[in-house]
């Protein structure tokens, strides 16, 4: 029943259905298109019953210039690639730019059992387009692996798919105005 009233609440006409799912998914799965936005991860869960050692984000094309947030015991690393456009960011062209970003447990006090939740954040620029946005994210466990990548044939109802990418929705810049 809590299940139903909470995918139940339309905001600014979006159907706003995976906020009662466990998963790994943004805290905060609205955005406005074109500012820059703090997302973070909440991984609800291990993988069964094993505990998470380590968390890695694809950072979708468009998203420039992601920083993730350090984590106390946690390595952090990113990948950067060559982009196919370069854009200009405080009078710079960036020619490459951050692909991955990856959390690794530095020791076993760190991972992150399953009776447990946490969150992994990063700081990115969103693209100016309006819409949804899947971002993938592979889940590693003392034993197995989720791949957070999964996305519906069409819409943005993640029910009944095992396991769903985060889900991102892109607003036009006017419709976050009135609030
Ligand atoms: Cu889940």
């Amino acid at each position: 029943m809590k299940n139903f009233l909470i995918s139940s609440i339309f905001f600014t006409g979006l159907l706003i259905s995976n906020l009662s799912t466990a998963h790994v998914v943004f805290t905060d799965q609205l955005a406005l298109a074109g500012s820059y936005y703090k997302g973070t991860l909440r991984v609800g869960h291990g993988c069964g019953d094993e505990s998470t050692t380590a968390i890695t984000v694809k950072i979708p094309a468009g998203f420039e210039g992601a920083k993730p947030q350090p984590k106390f015991g946690w390595k952090l690393s990113t990948k950067k690639e060559l982009l196919v456009k370069p854009y200009n960011s405080h009078g710079k062209t960036i020619t490459e730019d951050v692909v991955e970003i990856r959390w690794e447990a530095t020791s076993k006090d760190f991972y992150l059992p399953n009776e447990q939740f946490d969150e992994f954040s990063f700081f990115t620029h969103l693209p100016n387009q309006p819409g949804p946005v899947w971002v993938n994210i592979k889940q590693e466990c003392v034993k197995g692996v989720n791949n957070w990548a999964d996305v519906p044939t069409s819409g943005t109802s993640t029910k009944g798919i095992k396991n769903p990418a985060a889900l991102l929705e892109l607003l036009p810049s006017s419709e976050l105005h009135n609030h």
